[in-house]
């Protein structure tokens, strides 16, 4: 794939991801979809970099704010929608929702709603990997607010001195739930926390979805090379509420504006120098490929009692 083809298909991807969240917001509101919803828009260069520089036999990680990553790495549309609006064809079945997309299959081995709790789990798989000698690294993906949780700590200092192949990417966009990094976390910059753990870290613009790729593809080539994990800390913004119901009052006023002045979607579009035309074309072809995984995840059924109790019970 040629730079420029690489560089289209992040921005078709980054688009997706925005255009997909746009509707979920819709369909929620419709009443479409139980539970609650994490939405990523503003995040996407993260994803969407990130997993370009994966192999399809690697691990991932995610949060509650998970849509886009399990776009990124290439499920379908309609079976995440099934899946929030609880339909079996979703890809838990349906009994997982907005907060737990998963595909083992494709490696993402989990998207967790208590916070921190997807470090440990990628730290057990690279060093699964590592044991058998396979040479599949993992990467998981957490928010500002978990480098203040135990396990953070935990999971850095245990891949550090087992050399874990993973990598830790901090998805920095300013709050945690209501608060202010600067009130919870006496730091400026997270990544400095791995010099307590011996660990390589770098502070990533995360607007920028060409720097995500490369310093994503550094700490897994890194990592797969036998020298263990890194940590990355991506410089973001989220333009929603923490989730479904949150206006976000709390945010400093002019903030969200300045943060669109570097919308990832808008910076690669200019980049690429799309012409307009081109750029409505590629919303206009999304659109309908979202509408329509929408519409078609709406006409399948709920998973039956019988099968909603697999999960539960033992057989
Ligand atoms: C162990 C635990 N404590 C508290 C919560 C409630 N909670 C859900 S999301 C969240 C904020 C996490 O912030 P951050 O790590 O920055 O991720 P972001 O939501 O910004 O992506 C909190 C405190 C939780 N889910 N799990
Ligand atoms: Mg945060």
């Amino acid at each position: 794939m040629t730079d420029t083809q690489q560089k289209l298909d992040w921005y078709r991807r980054m688009l997706e991801i925005r255009l997909f969240e746009d509707k979920v917001q819709e369909l929620f509101q419709q009443g479409l979809i139980e539970g609650t919803t994490h939405l990523c828009q503003g995040q996407e260069a993260v994803c969407v970099g990130a997993m370009a520089a994966l192999r399809p036999d690697d691990y991932l990680t995610v949060t509650y704010r998970g849509h886009g990553h399990a776009i990124a790495r290439g499920l379908e549309l309609e079976t995440l929608f099934a899946e929030m609006m609880g339909r079996s064809t979703g890809c838990c079945g349906g009994v997982g929702g907005s907060m737990h997309f998963t595909d083992f299959s494709r490696g993402l081995i989990g998207a967790f709603a208590i916070v921190g709790a997807g470090l440990p789990v990628a730290v057990g798989a690279a060093l699964s990997a590592k044991l058998q000698g396979e040479d599949r690294v993992a990467l998981t993906f957490f928010g500002d607010g978990t480098t203040n949780i135990g396990t953070f700590h935990e999971a850095l200092n245990m891949a550090s001195v087992w050399s874990a192949p993973v990598v830790f990417i901090i998805e920095n966009n300013l709050y945690g739930e209501y608060s202010p990094v600067r009130v919870t976390t006496p730091l400026d910059d997270l990544a400095e926390r791995a010099r307590a753990y011996a660990i390589p870290s770098v502070v990533v613009d995360g607007q920028d979805v060409a720097a995500v790729h490369a310093a994503v593809q550094e700490a897994v080539d890194r990592a797969r090379g036998g020298d263990g994990p890194s940590l990355l800390e991506m410089k973001t913004y989220r333009y929603r509420g923490h989730s479904r119901t949150d206006p976000a009052k709390y945010r400093v006023p002019g903030e969200l504006e300045r943060w669109k002045e570097r919308d990832p979607i808008t910076l690669l579009g200019a980049a690429l120098d799309l012409p307009e035309d081109e750029q409505r074309a590629i919303r206009t072809e999304l659109q309908a490929r979202i509408d329509d995984a929408a519409a078609r995840a709406a006409e399948a059924p709920y998973p039956t009692l019988e099968e909603t109790r697999d999960y539960v019970y033992a057989s």
